[in-house]
């Protein structure tokens, strides 16, 4: 029934077409750092408008919290306008009361994965965020390593990293904020720490300070309710979708300005 292939050819299949795509991405326009809802959000309108997206992933999968909502039940919930994206996504939901709105965490998940792939983002999987590429007084892309390498005993964990370059890096890496907290350890960033439970406050509010933290680096998702000291807003991701959105349209905004400027730039010293 099977077409016939040696072992070797499903080997080298894999080497050439992973290795192929890889070299292309050792440069991106923009580095998501985390594939939750709001990395992946991000990510894929990034990558609708046409520019070239990685995200790098710790887990295997991909996801974050989105698969699960509240408490290992696996119902997410999304509050007015979040359900304008759900529709985008064509995810199926429902409304239990006026302005909040109920979707099944796999389904939801699974659609926005399908969209971000479609959308043509490339993903390193198992792949962990170590370090900033950081020059110039900007982030100008990540170090990472494969992540079971943070596994292995102490004495043969001297494997070295690798970097990635970037136009712009998006930390959607949740409660952590680990790319930012790369920044606070070298006194370049002061963060908080998220505030307790008020969902009211909080997603208008994540949604507010979406954008760029530093130089090079745009925060979105959980990660700017830590950066920030804003409260947590328990398992509801409206707010997740909405400031990944954000994300990718400033991220849009900061790359176009710069080419804009390099074009000037060009084109004076082309009249000199
Ligand atoms: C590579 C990494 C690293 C690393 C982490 O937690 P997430 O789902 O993040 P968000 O911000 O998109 O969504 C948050 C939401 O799920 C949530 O937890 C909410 C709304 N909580 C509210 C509350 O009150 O608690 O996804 C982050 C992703 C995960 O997939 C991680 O594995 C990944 O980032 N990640 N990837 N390198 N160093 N650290």
């Amino acid at each position: 029934m099977f077409q016939r292939v040696s072992e070797a050819a499903i080997s080298k299949a894999i080497v050439w077409e992973f290795s192929r795509w890889f070299q292309d991405y050792l440069v991106s326009d923009v580095i998501v750092v985390g594939g939750g809802p709001s990395g992946l959000m991000a990510a894929k309108d990034l990558a609708e408008a046409g520019f070239k997206t990685l995200i790098v992933e710790s887990n295997n999968y991909i996801g974050g919290g989105f698969w699960i909502g509240g408490y290992l039940m696996n119902t997410l919930t999304f509050r007015a306008p979040g359900e304008k994206i759900l529709e985008e996504l064509k995810i199926p939901y429902k409304e239990v009361e006026e302005g909040l709105f109920v979707a099944d965490g796999p389904n939801a998940c699974a659609k926005l994965i399908s969209a971000t792939c479609d959308a043509g983002v490339k993903i390193l999987n198992m792949t962990k965020f170590d370090d900033v590429v950081y020059r110039n007084k900007r982030v100008e892309g990540v170090v990472v390593n494969w992540t079971p390498v943070s596994a292995l005993p102490r004495q043969i964990t001297c494997v070295d990293p690798i970097s990635l370059e970037a136009k712009i890096v998006i930390d959607a890496t949740g409660h952590e904020a680990s790319v930012c907290k790369s920044l606070e350890k070298r006194n370049i960033l002061k963060l908080a720490d998220f505030g307790p439970m008020d969902v009211n406050t909080s997603e208008d509010l994540v949604v507010e300070h979406t954008g760029q933290i530093h130089p090079g680096l745009i925060v979105t998702g959980m990660a700017v309710s830590t950066a920030y000291g804003i409260a947590r807003m328990g398992p509801t991701f409206g707010g997740m979708l909405l400031s990944g959105k954000k994300a990718a349209s400033e991220a849009m905004k900061l790359i176009t300005s710069e080419i804009t400027k390099e074009t000037s730039r060009i084109k004076e010293e082309v009249a000199l």
